[in-house]
């Protein structure tokens, strides 16, 4: 953070730049086949700054956005940034009941919605500021997006912003509660871009991004729309939802070189019926991120697609990926090593360094870490202590530093007296050639848990729970294998795609 210069607006670094630095004509996004440069995205971000500043936001306020992923999405965020402004950003497919929540938590100054969101959002509250995008009927504090910013002027000067000026909340996926924002400073993803983008995935000029997450997602949106710009590269957005199909057209189409991705898709593009036809030699790599990535599901991918694969654990509290493999070193099951400028130990309840093999919460400190959780200082005061965050899941470090996810300490199953992490038996059920998606939860018969497995198959798949509980059986300890199977459509993901345990189970009670 020292090498950070005094003022660090982020739309200035990301944006701007590439513009005074000669590289105004290439392209930043891509979307719908067409193609922004950074000059367009330089003038739309400053029109649309205007605008925001015109409805009152003022430095330090807040502005939620609501919208699917668009060219406006991205410089709405940067115009944002522009004018000291702080973002955050939400899912599209809520309930009114959710942005209700959204709403009174961010108190935002401005919510920005498109067709997407606009409904429920308005069921949600009656009384905020809506900068609606597109042609839609304008009711109450309600002002269209495309007529403001369409007469807003196109220069616009940036307010001053220093390392440590609120910028960007991020949100928790709220899998145990209620979503919490983790408030980060502007210096903040200037840091992870070098730490990370460059130090890890070597991002550079030729780079063309293309994630699988939407925008709202952070891991998505920095990996998009902010490091590739530090650099001169661009990224793909698409409003749509991600599915394998969709990805392999926009890979066709556009040939990205990097796949943003999480296991949930890696297993649904594996098992596509058309994986084989496809040509994804463009990518020079795909990152795996959001859950632990299992090492059958990566050599699934191997031998699928071939594109090396860059897995790593991130979370919003430590802002971004801080513990991730290396392309082309890659240690299948693993979640790699810490990023430059980072720590991560596993630890036990007093804090002290575990030997290397055991388990324990993991103890993150970088430069990166969030300032607090808004509104929640009892929180804040057991999660981040200075720069170091403690998660609540379990790690486990080997001699070379590698670590390996192992679960939350509160899914744990204690089977025939020994602990039991879901994962394990999770990770080994997706190596058959059938499963593309499981879970593992415990049931209880005359006072004792067991092992149950939910498990999505292959379109076609012939195989049965028997012989499943067989395959596990062979791989694992003799108390792991699930002693019930059973198929499912689809498992309960949070919007980030990460598997949502507490929404199975509300479902399997
Ligand atoms: O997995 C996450 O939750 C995450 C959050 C923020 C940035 C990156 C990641 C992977």
């Amino acid at each position: 953070r020292a090498e950070l210069p005094a003022d660090v607006n982020l739309a200035t670094y990301f944006v701007d730049r590439n513009v005074t630095e000669g590289r105004g004509d290439r392209t930043a996004l891509v979307c719908d086949g067409a193609s922004t440069t950074y000059a367009q995205l330089a003038v739309l971000v400053n029109r649309i700054g205007n605008v925001l500043r015109e409805l009152g936001v003022r430095p330090g306020d807040r502005i939620l956005i609501a919208a699917s992923d668009s060219v406006e999405w991205v410089a709405t965020w940067y115009a944002a940034q522009k004018i000291g402004a702080v973002t955050a950003e939400v899912y599209t497919f809520l309930q009114p009941k959710d942005y209700a929540y959204f709403l009174d938590y961010v108190d935002p100054k401005v919510v920005v919605v498109d067709g997407t969101t606009l409904a429920n959002v308005r069921e949600a509250s009656s009384n905020r500021r809506l900068l609606v995008l597109g042609d839609h009927e304008l009711v109450g504090d309600d002002h269209s997006f495309d007529a403001m910013v369409g007469a807003a002027p196109d220069t616009l000067d940036p307010a001053p912003v220093g390392p440590e000026t609120e910028a960007v909340w991020k949100f928790t996926t709220g899998s145990t509660g209620a979503p919490k924002a983790c408030v980060h400073p502007a210096g903040t993803p200037i840091v992870s871009y070098h730490a990370y983008a460059r130090g890890v995935l070597d991002i550079d000029e030729n780079d063309l991004v293309l994630p699988v997450p939407k925008l709202f997602f952070g891991y998505a949106r920095d990996l998009t729309a902010l490091y590739p710009f530090g650099v001169g590269g661009a990224g793909i957005v698409f409003g749509e939802r991600s599915t394998p199909e969709r990805l392999f057209e926009l890979i066709a189409a556009h040939r990205p070189t990097i796949l943003v991705s999480v296991p949930t898709m890696m297993a649904a593009m594996v098992a596509h019926p058309s994986a084989a036809e496809q040509d994804l030699s463009c990518l020079r790599l795909t990152t795996s991120a959001g859950e632990a990535l299992p090492a059958e599901l990566h050599r699934k991918w191997d031998k699928a697609f071939g594109v090396p694969v860059v897995d790593g654990i991130g979370s919003s509290e430590a802002y971004h990926i801080y513990v991730s493999n290396r392309p082309g070193q890659a240690r299948p099951g693993t979640l790699g090593r810490v990023v430059p400028g980072y720590t991560a130990r596993v630890v036990d309840d007093t804090g002290a360094e575990r030997p290397v093999g055991e388990l324990g919460p993991l103890a993150v400190t970088g430069p990166t870490v969030a300032l607090r959780y808004h509104g929640d200082p009892e929180k804040s005061a057991a999660t981040y202590h200075g720069d170091t965050v403690l998660s609540s899941d379990l790690f486990e470090c080997d001699a070379e530093g590698y670590l390996s996810y192992r679960g939350r300490a509160d899914d744990l199953l204690k089977v025939g007296g020994i602990w039991v992490a879901p994962s394990e038996i999770e990770h080994c059920l997706i190596g058959h050639d059938d499963v593309v998606d499981c879970a593992v939860l415990g049931y209880e018969v005359d006072g004792l848990t067991r092992p149950r497995a939910y498990v999505v198959v292959r379109d076609g798949a012939t195989v049965t729970p028997k012989e499943l509980q067989d395959y596990a059986r062979a791989k694992l300890a003799g108390h792991k294998y699930p002693r019930e199977v059973v198929f499912v459509d689809e498992l309960p993901r949070t919007s980030n795609g990460k598997l949502d345990r507490r929404a199975l189970r509300g479902l399997v009670s």
